[in-house]
């Protein structure tokens, strides 16, 4: 249902995209135009008008779901970020309502309605160095492969070793698996080999630096499109921070946090609300733990029925308590705005009323905003908002009533918005973690999940929790699930289309008892359910480089084959994959190290502590972003 609608507009020079981001922009539209309109530029009429037709058929008279096309090139309306976001990220969430009983924070069809969904992790080469080198990792390493995360040469060393295989000497089609053999054919290594089918390694022609590449651009804005994508992941990972050594005392010198006291309506008021947020369920018992939702006692300690959509509240309450938190404006390095903007957009999500009441709290909360001597200071480029959602539910354009306009707000633009899912060509949207369900305490309930599951018997080679999409054509999930099917013997479904997925517990033992976790893309790009499989140690199958690789920058390494195994999803359409097939070709020594990798290195910052947590020889996901908050204001002020 590609429906790409933009402006022509004139070339924009490269030039203008190597812009350092954080200039102010006068305008965001502007800055859109210079950002993207080149991208879309040729994606213009592409598509029929018949298909456009057919499409703003279904949306009005189903009034569910506008699925995105998880194609490159599909897009709904729209000359701004949200076409190109769509266009390129191949989705725009859906705006259906559940069909089935939404009372489980587990991704699927929760609130189908958008987001669900995603994530993963990256993390940079000169991200930091030792990515969770000395700090969270407590087990015997088990691999002595250089893919195990061996620290800030790891990527760099890794891939140095492998052909460079430039695509664009290929013809257009997509390197396969045969044909890449034959590119590599002098490296002799079947572990290498294995390896590198699994994406292609090309030259950056600017830097002359390696870069993974997901997908084959198709013309020359796409490919455009794609480096503004790489060259903003490449800024974000720059201003990761690892933080203070645990040897070291963290000093809080220089780093003061503040915390606005926002009026209640920005943020309390709203999860007030929690009986009439959406019409079939009552969000009450979500918020209720500091927003960590009821435990769960058979999962463990730290274990709670925690909404997807709950970070604001979850992240709020770890701020309060920050070290380094100040009370006087004056001793404060960043600024952090409580205001729980994705709540306050939930509410009117399936609610028929006009675009400006969906907008008042937004407009307000500037307003508000405007009048506090700190955000005038720098325009507001050392102020941090978290929005618990995708990035998307606050770029309403002008054809869909879909979500507030808060980050198309000019006044948004300098601020960071760290969200569960960014648009890949903002580059101060940042990407952090989908909450899950585990909130530890102490470094010893993280240690103890982590033996827990590592030593764990994995009775499933695959598992897929979630539910098909039979209203979009593009969905891999139905290949996925009938492949998943056809062989009962190794992949295990679990249909959440009827509620099977409800409880957490359901979901989280299935992905501990398997070896590979299915993580097609969604009505969004991103899955909450990539972060579950993560912290059950069950390695993630991603299908599209947005789902993660384009959004993690602070919590997931660069280099994804160390914590995942990507397939693309056009393979899969033209079924040129079998995917039950290539994992089971993967061996155990793999398996091994990328699970060992998942859980001692990575898990630990995958997850967010709960209110009162305490680590010392751990960072969770929390700390990770404060830590590179900091130094990105320091980098870029
Ligand atoms: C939805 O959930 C509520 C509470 O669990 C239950 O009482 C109700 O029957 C469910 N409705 C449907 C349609 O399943
Ligand atoms: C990491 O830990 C090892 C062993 O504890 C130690 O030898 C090494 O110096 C540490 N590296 C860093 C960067 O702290
Ligand atoms: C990374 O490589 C550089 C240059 O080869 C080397 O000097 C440095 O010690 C390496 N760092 C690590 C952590 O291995
Ligand atoms: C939404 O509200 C408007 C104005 O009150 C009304 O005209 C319209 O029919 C409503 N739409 C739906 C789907 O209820
Ligand atoms: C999943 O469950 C739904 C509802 O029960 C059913 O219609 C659908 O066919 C199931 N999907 C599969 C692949 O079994
Ligand atoms: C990578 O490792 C090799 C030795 O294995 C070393 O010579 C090289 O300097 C390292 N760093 C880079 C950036 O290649």
């Amino acid at each position: 249902m590609p429906v790409s609608v933009s402006k022509r507009r004139p070339r924009t020079s490269k030039k203008t995209e190597t812009e350092k981001p954080e200039k102010p922009l006068k305008d965001p539209r502007t800055c859109c135009n210079s950002f993207c309109s080149v991208f879309s530029r040729s994606f213009l009429y592409r598509f029929p008008l018949t298909i456009l037709f057919l499409f703003l058929i279904y949306l009005w008279s189903t009034s569910t779901t506008v699925i995105s096309g998880n194609v490159v090139h599909i897009c709904i309306s729209s000359r701004k970020l949200n076409d190109l976001y769509c266009l390129t990220a191949g989705s725009q969430p859906g705006l259906r309502v559940p069909v089935s009983n939404f009372t489980k924070p587990v991704s699927e069809n929760v609130i189908r309605s958008e987001e669900e969904k995603s994530s993963v992790l990256v993390l940079g080469k000169d991200g930091d160095k030792s990515f969770a080198k000395n700090e969270t990792f407590v087990g015997e390493r088990v691999s002595d492969k250089p893919t195990a995360g061996t620290g800030l040469n790891f990527t760099t060393n890794e891939t140095s070793t492998i052909e460079r295989v430039s695509v664009l000497d290929q013809d257009s089609k997509p390197i396969n698996e045969e044909n890449l053999d034959s590119v590599l054919g002098q490296d002799d290594s079947k572990h290498r080999n294995e390896i590198n089918t699994d994406f292609l390694v090309d030259w950056d022609s600017e830097t002359g630096e390696e870069r993974y590449r997901y997908i084959n651009s198709k013309n020359e804005d796409e490919e455009t499109a794609l480096k503004a994508v790489d060259k903003y992941l490449k800024l974000q990972r720059s201003w990761l921070s690892m933080g203070n050594n645990r040897n070291k005392p963290r000093s809080c010198e220089g780093k003061g946090v503040y915390v606005y006291d926002l009026p209640s309506k920005f943020n309390k008021d709203l999860l007030g609300e929690c009986s009439d947020m959406v019409p079939w369920a009552n969000f009450c018992s979500y918020f209720k733990n500091n927003a960590l939702g009821e435990s769960i006692e058979n999962l463990g300690k730290g274990w709670f029925k925690t909404h997807q959509y709950s970070l604001e509240p979850i992240f709020h309450s770890r701020v309060l308590k920050h070290p380094c938190r100040v009370y006087d404006e004056n001793q404060a390095k960043l600024f952090y705005v409580p205001f729980y903007g994705g709540i306050d957009v939930l509410r009117w999500h399936f609610k028929n009323v006009s675009e400006d009441v969906k907008d008042v709290l937004a407009i307000e909360v500037v307003k508000w905003l405007g009048s506090k001597k700190p955000w005038r200071k720098n325009s507001g480029k050392d102020h941090v908002f978290v929005l618990g959602k995708i990035s998307w539910d606050f770029r309403r354009n002008n054809k869909f009533s879909w979500g507030s306009r808060l980050l198309e707000m000019q006044e948004m633009k300098n601020p960071t918005k760290l969200l569960i899912e960014r648009n890949p060509w903002e580059v101060n949207d940042v990407a952090i973690p989908h909450p899950t369900f585990f909130h530890p305490k102490t470094d010893d309930d993280i240690s103890s999940w982590q033996n827990k599951i590592i030593v764990k018997p994995r009775r499933s080679l695959i598992s897929f929790a979630g539910a098909a999409r039979p209203g979009n054509p593009d969905s891999i999930r139905s290949i996925l699930i009938d492949q998943c099917r056809s062989s009962p013997d190794q992949c295990r479904f679990l249909n959440c289309t009827d509620g099977g997925c409800d409880k957490p517990e359901s979901v989280i033992e299935l992905f501990q008892d398997s070896e590979f976790c299915l993580q097609p893309p969604g009505d969004s790009p991103t899955r909450k359910s990539v972060f579950d499989s993560l912290v059950s140690g069950c390695i993630p199958v991603i299908f599209d480089p947005y789902t993660a690789y384009y959004q993690y920058t602070w919590h997931l390494p660069e280099d994804h084959r160390t914590y995942s195994v990507y397939i693309d999803k056009e393979d899969l359409k033209e079924k040129k994959v079998d995917v039950i097939k290539k994992l089971m070709s993967k061996t155990l020594r793999e398996r091994e190290d990328m699970r060992s990798y998942i859980v001692h290195e990575l898990l630990p910052g995958l997850v967010y502590g709960d209110f009162d947590a305490k680590f010392e020889r751990f960072r969770d996901a929390f700390d990770i972003t404060m830590d590179s908050l900091l130094h990105k204001i320091s980098k870029t002020l």
